[in-house]
């Protein structure tokens, strides 16, 4: 949706300039450069190495020799840089490594100052991240100790600094060693979440909730326990002279299509009264200059903060994709002392409001989110972290994730707090691409010591910090406390059994979480938070008495999977908003070969067995359990692949689609998870590499902004029709019952006017009434949305579990012809060819579809890019499909 944009007025409001000379105090700096404010940049040529005091140095003996360091990094990938250890994704290298997590590291740089700075009046070392208790020592002297990986520490250092030999030596603790005796000295525990299956850490004393650490470095159920260390984000040092700007925003009063009325909001520090001459410039979307403006201003000594009002007429609002354009407005600034620049910044925002519904209703209180005054139905899925240890992960694979979750219609994703808060890159990203994000503060799981006023102390710091960083990105749509934690003490026996242990305990515990997720974390989002609305925990009901509920609030769901109920139960779940749900597969072929011979490929075999993470029972066990519910007997581990993403595709499609028939009642669809932190089963849709399992594929067609839903439960098919469109849509809808060789039974089209936003019941067809000559295991149902002729959409509804059906070969014919710069992959099927997967083994390529069924009768034409010649690709293609696991041997079939 365009927004007129014509006849843009805007002003600057000189008069209401707002000038309030505060006390100082010591705010984090903001990452600003430019003239007197000036950076050296500290990362880059460090070395590292274990101390000959640590107690491993006796087995680890190279490791106490000094190597290079990368900085932003870890200590596991530098001890892997230098191969001091094997690698921690390929094979079975996890539980050989667990003692890096249980020893100290030092790491060193040696600099000179960079001749710029030497005179400024201010020298500050900035670290942007300390992954996570770090003693820091410049020049000998020891300058700080830090407990928290996800705080920026700010350090006065002109004192200290020499124009040349400086030496900054960080001592990093082992996070498991610190936290230990205070953990283990308690009389009653905290529930953890997953104890250690190595021997690293006492399993009835989990260190992990005490820390303000990447939860997931401990293990979790998707990815590799790697207790890591280090200096995880950029070190510099920050110099300036009398002035110094420490945050700049631009915040939100009051927005609608008419008007914004904004304030450009400023803290600066200064040494003494002063005058400066701030200059402000706006561009909208396209980069044109909308307005520019001078203003000289007297600056206190100490804290200064600034509010400049500013107003932009018919402003461009800024959307989720589907819904609009992504909007962007740039404001430059550039604050002067005469000639001098000070500094010069530029702040990139979206406007747009959101708000929270929670009316209640006849089903319970709502939860949905609303943008620009429009209910938007939330479509996409939780984000796990993209690697292990987070230095490595590059801009290009953030986009190219993120570019994914876009191609398959989704707007929303869940930053899932067990995890750490994304590089600002990936905000940009997010804000570029009409993502909405759903940003949890970082608790994964179990329960922390948030009794205790230091610790929440900790945490109020860490929010305040990350809330300034991230509140101009337009993308933020919620806060949320933490996932899982007040579930898990309401419903999951944590919260009894303490009180059944010490009450006295049990409530202190209870009334700490009360006010850190209650009270604190609410208070800095409310204040700081440019009105982005917080909720308390996932799931939940803002700390109402049931945490999660289908009738209020939002929901996670794992009856399926994690309670083993059928994949039909998903019918029968109708929440207000499921920010959780999921099904396990395995990746693509290629990822499987990246960290287990094809020789070590079986399900039990110890390799792959290392890679499927499920703890709480038998992850291969719990997909063949699924498979073999519906699908045939996997004979072969490719098979396992196959059946395992069918599976998962089939089952979350077919909750995706309940869920979007059910709006309003239902206003979100996140499914359990995007992505994989490392290669290995998970309930991802995206691989560690990249590549698409056949979830996202169908994602790509359940999510899709018209759709159609046909779900067949207990003998009924029930038909939806979905429009996530703001315009009403002239549509026809046609019905089809036919059999797998191509009989049609029944035909028909309708018209059909899908109302704005919306979701209607179209029909409901009993097995009972379907024409005489149905039968369960040939006949199936197919609905279709068609537009100008043209089919737009569609759902095929079985009567009965695949592995019921008499699927008979389709006669696929498959061509490959080369085009101008790609290949075109055509594609025939005579009867029908159901879940057709296709691949082309070790070599890369890139296709428009797959994961497709084929009706009778039907061809379609895939785009095919890879840099192998037509040869190699016609005699490397290989087509799966269900029907050979059904009538050929399977040893014979891939
Ligand atoms: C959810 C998440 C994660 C977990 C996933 C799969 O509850 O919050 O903690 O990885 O389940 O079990």
């Amino acid at each position: 949706m365009d927004l007129p944009r014509s006849s843009l007025r805007r002003y600057f409001h000189k008069a209401c300039l707002a000038l309030i000379a505060a006390s100082s105090s010591l705010i984090m700096a903001a990452p600003v450069t430019g003239a007197t404010t000036r950076v050296q940049n500290l990362s880059g040529s460090w070395s590292f190495r274990l101390p000959h005091s640590d107690p491993a140095a006796a087995s680890y003996a190279k490791a106490t020799e000094w190597h290079t360091a990368q900085v932003p990094g870890h200590v596991h990938t530098d001890l892997l840089a230098h191969q001091l250890i094997a690698d921690p994704y390929v094979g079975d290298a996890e539980a050989a490594l667990q003692w890096i997590g249980n020893a100290t590291w030092e790491y060193r740089l040696q600099f000179d100052l960079d001749e710029n700075i030497q005179q400024a009046r201010h020298q500050d070392l900035v670290f942007e991240g300390i992954d996570t208790f770090a003693d820091i020592y410049l020049n000998g002297k020891k300058i700080a100790t830090t407990d928290n990986a996800f705080r920026r520490w700010v350090l006065p250092a002109k004192s200290l600094l020499k124009k040349r030999q400086n030496e900054l030596r960080l001592i990093l603790h082992s996070p498991i060693q610190r936290l230990l005796p205070q953990v283990q000295a308690m009389p009653f525990k905290l529930a953890g979440n997953y104890p250690s299956p190595f021997g690293d850490e006492p399993r009835d004393a989990m260190t992990g909730n005490f820390a303000r650490k990447p939860g997931y470095h401990y293990g979790w159920d998707w990815g590799p326990r790697y207790v890591s260390a280090g200096i995880w984000r950029a070190v510099k040092i920050v110099s300036y002279d009398e002035v110094f700007l420490q945050d700049f925003h631009i915040q939100q009063d009051r927005l609608n299509s008419q008007r914004a009325e904004l304030q450009a909001k400023l803290e600066l520090q200064a040494d003494q009264e002063t005058q400066i001459d701030l200059d402000l410039r706006i561009l909208d979307p396209d980069g044109k200059q909308i307005l520019s403006k001078n203003v000289q201003t007297q600056l206190g000594k100490g804290h200064n903060q600034l509010a400049l009002p500013l107003y932009i007429d018919q402003p461009r609002r800024w959307y989720p994709h589907g819904m609009g354009e992504q909007a962007l407005y740039s404001v430059r600034l550039s604050i002067r002392k005469g000639k001098k620049i000070i500094t010069e910044t530029t702040k990139r925002t979206g406007l747009r409001q959101v708000e929270l519904a929670r009316e209640k209703d006849q089903w319970g209180q709502a939860f949905g989110f609303v943008i620009n005054g429009v209910p938007v139905f939330a479509k996409g899925a939780n984000v796990i972290p993209f690697d292990m240890f987070p230095n490595r992960v590059k801009p290009g694979q953030i986009r190219a994730i993120l570019q994914s979750a876009k191609e398959a219609n989704m707007n929303m994703l869940r930053l899932w707090g067990g995890g750490y808060y994304e590089s600002d890159a990936f905000y940009d990203m997010a804000d570029e691409l009409g993502l909405m994000l759903w940003q949890d503060f970082m608790f994964g799981g179990g329960v922390v010591p948030a009794y205790d006023p230091k610790f929440r102390e900790n945490v109020i710091a860490e929010a305040r910090e990350q809330i300034l960083r991230l509140r101009s990105h337009p993308s933020i749509v919620l806060w949320c406390g933490n996932n899982e934690q007040e579930t898990a003490w309401k419903d999951w026996g944590i919260g009894q059994k303490l009180t059944e242990a010490n009450p006295i305990f049990a409530a202190h515990v209870w009334a700490g979480y009360q006010t850190l997720f209650g009270k604190d974390l609410r208070e800095q989002v409310t204040r700081l938070g440019a009105g982005v609305p917080y909720w308390s925990s996932s799931p939940g009901n803002d700390l109402a008495d049931r945490a999660n509920d289908s009738n209020n609030g939002d929901k996670h769901y794992w009856d399926v999977w994690a309670g083993s109920q059928a994949i039909e139960s998903y019918l029968s779940e109708t929440p207000r908003f499921m920010s959780e749900f999921g099904l396990q597969a395995w990746p693509v072929q290629s990822t499987v070969d990246a960290f287990a011979p094809r020789s070590e490929q079986s399900s039990d075999s110890p390799l792959i067995r290392a890679h499927q993470k499920f703890l709480a029972g038998d992850g291969n066990q719990r997909l063949l359990h699924y498979i073999r519910a519906n699908y045939p007997e996997p004979k072969t581990f490719a098979d396992f692949i196959y059946l395992s993403q069918l599976m998962q595709a089939e089952g979350i499609e077919l909750a995706a689609l309940h869920h979007r028939s059910s709006k309003p009642r239902t206003m979100g669809s996140l499914y359990w998870q995007l992505n994989d932190v490392w290669p290995g089963a998970s309930w991802s849709g995206i691989d560690y590499f990249g590549h698409w399992k056949a979830l996202h594929f169908h994602a790509r067609r359940f999510f899709a902004p018209l759709a159609v839903a046909a779900l067949h439960d207990k003998g009924i098919t029930r038909i939806s029709a979905v429009s996530d469109l703001l315009q009403d849509q002239a549509l026809e809808w046609r019905l089809r019952i036919m059999d797998v060789d191509g009989k049609v039974l029944r035909d028909e089209r309708l018209p059909l006017t899908l109302t704005a936003n919306s979701a209607i019941e179209l029909a409901q067809i009993s097995d009972a009434e379907l024409p005489p000559a149905s039968k369960a295991d040939t006949t199936f149902i197919v609905a279709e949305l068609i537009r100008d002729g043209n089919s737009i959409a569609r759902s095929i509804a079985y009567l009965q579990a695949s592995k019921q059906l008499a699927l008979p070969d389709p006669l696929l014919e498959a061509t490959i012809v080369a085009e101008a710069d790609h290949y075109r992959l055509h594609l025939h099927a005579t009867k029908l060819a159901r879940a057709i997967w296709l691949d082309f083994g070790e070599h890369q390529h890139s296709l428009s579809d797959n994961a497709l069924t084929l009706l009778p009768g039907e061809s379609i034409s895939l785009r095919l890019d890879s840099a192998q010649n037509l040869t190699t690709l016609r005699d490397s293609l290989r087509i799966r499909h269900l029907a050979q696991l059904q009538a050929i041997p399977a040893a014979t079939s891939h």
